[in-house]
């Protein structure tokens, strides 16, 4: 981890500096589907609720490093659209985890500067996780450090499909004509308008698939998988998926 740390900071003061994130440079965007804790719990004969607390854990120590090691921004996909189809009590048990995460660690990420962000449709959120998530937006509102971007009920199409709509209004009020719509137009109308796409996407658990998430956003991401359980994943783990990303970077920048 440390010489993943110095090889960045030894990269800023190069001669050669490239403009982004690109040669030996740490992703400035990280985003990650925090996959397996279900199926970490089924291996311990456990009901999945546990494997869902263990992950909270997992959560708490990789916003630690990534904002100690210097990432911009770190989106975690915490819940999606899709989950509402699980059983009842386990998804009352998920969406209680923003408040519980918070209660133990909003002091922590002010004291480390870090801004809490959410990005995904509050509808349906019942009130008490709402309010926890809206206080901790607020508490961390201007604070200047790493972005921890919470996608909370979030669904890439959905996502896509408003910014759609959105731009529809425009041409109906004839603001904007069709043939003049760019990227920049969708973009702008996304949930991450503001926040640069992500250079790093990571799963865990084996599965290499995007399950809807940040569909536009990823188009030019580098993606790492990985076997290991969400709940089994470490510090070192995020350091080899940041590692291997340099090392791609670097080749490419060669070539
Ligand atoms: C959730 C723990 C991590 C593994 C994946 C599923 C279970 C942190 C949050 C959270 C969300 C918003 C927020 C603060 C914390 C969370 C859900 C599930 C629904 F503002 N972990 N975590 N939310 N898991």
């Amino acid at each position: 981890m440390l010489e993943i740390f110095s090889k960045w900071k030894a990269n800023l003061t190069s001669a050669d500096v490239p403009d982004q994130a690109e040669e030996g440079e740490l992703p400035q965007h990280i985003a990650i589907i925090m996959d397996g804790n279900g199926r970490w719990a089924k291996k311990k004969g456990l009901p999945r609720i546990a494997g869902h607390r263990e992950g909270m854990k997992v959560v708490t120590k990789i916003v630690r490093t990534a904002s100690n090691i210097g990432i911009e921004v770190l989106t975690l996909y915490a819940f999606s659209t899709e989950n509402w189809k699980r059983p009842k009590k386990e998804v009352d048990y998920l969406l209680g985890l923003p408040e519980r995460y918070l209660s133990a660690e909003l002091p922590k990420l002010i004291e480390n500067n870090v801004q809490v962000r959410l990005i995904g449709t509050t509808e349906n959120l019942p009130d008490h996780t709402l309010r926890a998530v809206e206080k901790a937006i607020k508490d961390t509102k201007h604070n200047t450090g790493m972005i921890l971007n919470f996608a909370l009920n979030y669904g890439s199409r959905f996502e896509m499909l408003e910014a759609m709509k959105s731009v529809g209004r425009k041409i109906e009020s004839g603001e904007l004509k069709a043939d003049f719509i760019t990227e920049e137009h969708i973009q702008t109308h996304l949930m991450t308008s503001k926040l640069k796409d992500p250079d790093l996407l990571i799963r865990t658990s084996g599965e290499i698939r995007l399950s809807n998430f940040m569909l536009w956003q990823l188009a030019y991401s580098e993606f790492w998988f990985t076997d290991v359980l969400w709940p089994d994943f470490k510090e070192q783990d995020f350091m080899e998926a940041i590692a291997v990303y340099q090392k791609r970077k670097r080749r490419y920048g060669g070539v």
